[in-house]
């Protein structure tokens, strides 16, 4: 059974595709030891795609740039699996789904995928998965990989660490916006690119400058790519062409200097840490002698009876035990 999946899924087949992520985002445990052994089979099908990440505050027009790119590449030939990651997604099973009529064409078409963020659970929870979705559209012959994130809490930086390319899309109000824009998100950004620019092209140019000067003043993330600063339109489909130029010349140049298999390499190394440090927090506060004696400890700590340096000891004491 598992290779039949496997099979199909290599052959691109949309239900496989399907199948494999509903057993990667199942919680069951032979679920997730089937999904384990599925994707360590799948591995030397994966790393092909073009990984690209791509943020912005509710409303500024992700979705339907992604439509808009997303037909863009697939009218050259590209395959496109269109991911998200929503933390607060629980709500309405991903704000992504009521989008999917916002990606009209791109959902109805044979050489895209798209999918909602999984509904359960903590931004660990959900970035875990998607990082396998991810994985399993690579194994199943997509090459363009979009992550959407709304931007919730440390969402970013975490769609940053999973991607080659991140982009941040801005509304052509800069002035208003830079005092409000969270702190770091500039720092991620492969390029900015200001949205809505049909609206009124003078605003969005001042507000590309305004972000060019911001980025100016930080350090690149890396000396051969300072980030560039674009204006389009989602909706009219004007600059997008130059923006996915843009993500090829970033690829074209840190494919050459290493750049882009060291952050690849990188990312692989964390995203294996933090699922070390997942699940011995986990096996942590489940095992029974900690779990006595957790409850009292805390209650302790909080009411400054006992130093938080000792009770950390004590119940480290009997997990080790
Ligand atoms: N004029 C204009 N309107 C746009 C543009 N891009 C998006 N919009 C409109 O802005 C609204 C929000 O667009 P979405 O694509 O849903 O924005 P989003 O960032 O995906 O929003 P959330 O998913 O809610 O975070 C819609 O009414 C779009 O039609 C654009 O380039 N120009
Ligand atoms: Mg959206």
């Amino acid at each position: 059974m598992p290779d039949a999946l496997k099979e199909a899924l290599l052959a691109g087949e949309r239900a496989a595709l399907a199948r494999a992520i509903t057993l990667v985002e199942s919680t069951r445990a032979d679920h997730q030891k089937a999904a384990q052994a599925l994707l360590t089979a799948l591995m030397p099908h994966t790393g092909r795609a073009d990984r690209i990440g791509l943020t912005g505050v509710p409303g500024v027009g992700k979705s339907t740039t992604i439509e808009a790119l997303g037909v863009n590449l697939t009218s050259a030939g590209r395959k496109v699996a269109v991911l998200a990651v929503d933390p607060t997604s629980s709500r309405s099973g991903g704000s992504i789904l009521g989008d999917k009529t916002r990606m009209a064409r791109l959902s109805a078409d044979p050489n895209a995928f798209i999918r909602p963020s999984p509904s359960s659970g903590t931004l660990g929870g959900v970035t875990r998965k998607t990082r396998e979705t991810m994985l399993l559209c690579e194994a199943a012959g997509y090459d363009v990989i979009i992550v959407e994130t709304v931007g919730v809490g440390q969402s970013e930086t975490v769609v940053a660490g999973m991607v080659d390319f991140f982009l941040v899309l801005m509304l052509p109000n800069a002035g208003d916006e830079l005092q409000g824009i969270k702190k770091g998100l500039l720092e991620l950004a492969d390029m900015i690119v200001v949205n809505k620019a049909d609206i009124d092209p003078r605003a969005a140019d001042r507000a590309r400058r305004t972000y060019a000067d911001a980025l100016h003043i930080l350090a690149p993330l890396h000396p051969d790519w300072a980030p560039p600063v674009l204006t389009a339109s989602g909706v009219e489909n004007q600059g997008l062409d130059k923006v996915w130029a843009e993500i090829e010349r970033h690829r074209a140049i840190m494919d050459a200097n290493g750049a882009r298999a060291a952050r690849r390499a990188e990312q692989q190394v964390g995203w294996m840490r933090s699922l070390i440090e997942d699940r011995l927090g986990q096996a942590f506060r489940g095992h029974p002698t900690v779990q006595s004696r957790l409850g009292h400890l805390e209650a302790a700590v909080a009411a400054g009876r006992v130093p938080a340096s000792a009770a950390a000891d004590e119940l480290c004491g009997l997990f080790l035990a």
